[in-house]
């Protein structure tokens, strides 16, 4: 018999191959130890201060950690880096899938960069959490921002719950701001409710559309159309031109029918072709006209103050839900109840009324 069956598992890989013997094994243990080193907070805050992304990217780890170990820590480094962020513009930008928001935000990002801003890119894409996502093409679709030293690209976290990926996002946007990032771009797909979530972090929202695909065949909400501050009609290059022009037109005169924003900002439509850059510039100039007159009546800390409040109450109820779920005392007793109630041996109010008193016992 030859000598490879007796290896046909894959586990004997872990016995792995001899280090030859030049190799010291001091020195091995002492890069080991290296890695395993952990960062204190403290550390950690005093880096990204200084704008070292790595750890920018290691303190948004941490708050997306779910060990509740490492909870403490991200709540000191977040403390710590409050008071050096709220000095950015927070862009959120919606669309459906394919309708080139990657690319948009890789030519958009280019742009900003070029007039010497800095750039962070994140995701909230909670559906992510299931396949990992389009982070890979992602990276690969926003090739020429992830090498730009002024750029920083995050991909979305991974979660159960939409508010537990918000929440996260929220914590990794005050990160970003205080690693000295003064824009950030906030990438969400437009077809569920996690837009909502990204309006409630932004204070600028971008709608993505394209010509030739009412709103139906788009699957935008109406919701949605009616929180865009800016919507764009991608992909006006080559035999699109007319049709995006149309599209134009047609978005202007639906904007039209809403109510006025409390912004005082009247919403606009405009063109571009996200892969030739035609339009961006134009796009960038329409956000600023966008910040002049919130920084100038006040809505713009307004804003941010009464998302400050919305997300207490958010953290407050997803923290509360997520606790009561996962006690291993109520686990057990939920599935009893809901099976006592598919049988109508007790009604949905009393079995609910019973778990919640014990829960609060605990
Ligand atoms: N002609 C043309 N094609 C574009 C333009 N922008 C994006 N595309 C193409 O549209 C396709 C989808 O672009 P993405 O940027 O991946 O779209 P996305 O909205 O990020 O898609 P998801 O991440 O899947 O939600 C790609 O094949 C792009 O090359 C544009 O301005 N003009
Ligand atoms: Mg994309």
């Amino acid at each position: 018999m030859d000598k490879h069956k007796a290896f046909k598992t894959a586990l004997h890989e872990k016995d792995g191959i001899d280090q030859p013997e030049s190799v010291s094994r001091t020195a091995i243990e002492h890069v080991t130890q290296l890695r395993k080193k952990q960062p204190s907070a403290d550390e950690l805050v005093a880096r990204i201060l200084k704008g070292d992304k790595t750890a920018l990217s290691r303190a948004i780890t941490l708050v997306e950690s779910t060990n509740p170990a490492h909870l403490e820590k991200a709540n000191d480094v977040i403390a710590q880096c409050l008071p050096h962020a709220d000095k950015s513009v927070r862009i959120g930008i919606t669309g459906v899938p394919g309708v080139g928001k990657s690319t948009f935000i890789e030519a958009f990002g280019k742009h900003l960069t070029s007039l010497g801003r800095k750039v962070a890119v994140l995701a909230v894409d909670p559906s992510s959490s299931l396949s990992h996502g389009s982070i890979l093409g992602d990276k690969t679709r926003m090739e020429e921002l992830v090498k730009d030293a002024n750029a920083y690209i995050r991909p979305s976290a991974s979660g159960e719950t939409l508010g537990g990926v918000a929440r996260k996002t929220r914590e990794a946007i005050i990160l970003c701001e205080a690693c000295g990032f003064d824009t950030i771009v906030i990438e969400t797909v437009g077809v569920g409710q996690s837009e909502t979530a990204v309006h409630s972090m932004v204070d600028f929202f971008l709608l993505l559309q394209i010509a030739g695909a009412g709103d139906e065949l788009q699957g935008i909400k109406r919701g949605i159309m009616e929180m865009a501050d800016l919507i764009v009609i991608n992909k006006a290059d080559g035999d699109n031109i007319k049709s995006a022009r149309l599209a134009k037109t047609e978005f202007n005169r639906a904007l039209h029918l809403f109510p006025a924003k409390s912004s005082g900002w009247q919403p606009t439509v405009t063109t571009c072709s996200a892969i030739s850059h035609e339009g961006i510039a134009e796009v960038w100039q329409t956000i600023n006209k966008y910040f002049e007159l919130v920084k100038g009546n006040e809505f713009f800390g307004l804003r941010r103050s009464e998302q400050n409040s919305y997300w207490l109450t958010e953290t407050i109820n997803e923290q509360l839900l997520g606790r009561f779920y996962h006690d291993p005392a109520i686990a057990g007793l939920l599935e009893q109840s809901k099976k006592a109630v598919q049988d109508n041996a007790v009604s949905p109010f009393a079995a609910a009324k019973v778990l919640l008193e014990k829960y609060f016992r605990l």
